[in-house]
């Protein structure tokens, strides 16, 4: 089976972060360490929280690691405790990288073109240096522009998104993916491009409600179809279809939204689902006489 650890916080409640990436990405079938960055008492858009900053365990538990030899498939991050916590991360990678292994990051820090309550605006050139390590890095628009000073619009064109991917590609990651895609009324997807040139693009229903954690819940779930062997495009899809099934889910009560999508009861559906994915990647495949490419 193989092992990830991911590195953010823990929010006690409000469904985002460790809470959706242990259980999706456990269910998935591979085995999720964590590396807490925080904990606080709710994501930061409740109206108070509390947060108690991890900066000072991350060190200790990456010796201790070290020590015990323990080696991980991928390495997966999101939300970061502060701006100084980014060198910490970014040293993390530089000790528990390999040659095989994949580093995926997903830039939590903005959304609908504001950053997150907690952080500065000196926070996404600190954050810019923990993508420019990362094999696969996976922002949302706010995040990318932030992320590249490109200026944020809700309203573009084809030719604003494939600028917004080359500039991401420039920091230095080695494939990024664009989420919260919209070409087309009614339709919300993701976009990806990588150092070679290959692209990819894949469209859902765009659903009218907004939650809190579906960022979250979108790389878990990317992040375990790659280690159960998806292609980024496969894993990309199966992610876009599951947040899909999960906000389909969820209750449309007016403070629903605080507490993010009721992913667990549709766990069962990402297991049929995944199952379904490696089928036809495998069929694919075997048709064309390929080999599995795992990183
Ligand atoms: O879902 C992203 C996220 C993660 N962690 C914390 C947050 C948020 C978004 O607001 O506040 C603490």
């Amino acid at each position: 089976m193989k092992r990830i650890v991911t590195l953010q916080d823990i929010s006690c409640v409000g469904r985002c972060s460790i809470t959706v990436a242990l259980p999706v990405i456990s269910a998935m079938g591979v085995e999720c360490g964590i590396l807490p960055t925080a904990v606080l008492s709710t994501h930061t858009m409740f109206h108070t929280f509390t947060c108690k900053d991890l900066s000072d365990q991350i060190a200790p538990i990456a010796d201790a690691w070290e020590r015990e030899e323990i080696t991980f498939d991928a390495i997966y991050t999101g939300y970061l405790a502060s701006a100084e916590q980014s060198a910490q991360v970014c040293d993390f990678f530089d000790r528990f990288t390999t040659p095989g292994n994949l580093v995926l990051v997903d830039p939590a820090m903005a959304d609908n073109g504001l950053l997150y309550p907690a952080f500065d605006s000196g926070f996404p050139a600190e954050m810019a240096k923990v993508c420019a390590k990362a094999d696969v890095i996976m922002p949302n628009i706010t995040e990318a522009c932030l992320l590249t000073g490109m200026p944020y619009k809700t309203s573009y064109d084809e030719a604003y998104i494939r600028e917004l991917l080359e500039k991401l590609l420039a920091l230095g990651c080695k494939t990024a993916v664009l989420t919260g895609v919209s070409f087309e009324e009614g339709k919300l997807g993701v976009v990806y491009l990588d150092q070679g040139g290959s692209s990819f693009s894949y469209f859902t229903r765009h659903c009218p409600q907004s939650y809190h954690g579906t960022g979250d819940l979108y790389s878990s779930t990317v992040l375990g179809g790659l280690m159960r062997g998806l292609s980024l495009g496969s894993a990309l899809s199966l992610a876009a279809d599951f947040v899909v099934t999960c906000i389909e889910a969820t209750s449309t009560a007016e403070n629903a939204r605080w507490y993010a999508v009721e992913f667990e009861s549709q766990i069962p559906k990402l297991c049929a689902m995944l199952e379904e994915h490696i089928r036809a990647e495998n069929r694919a495949l075997n048709s064309v006489g390929d080999t599995v490419f795992t990183k």
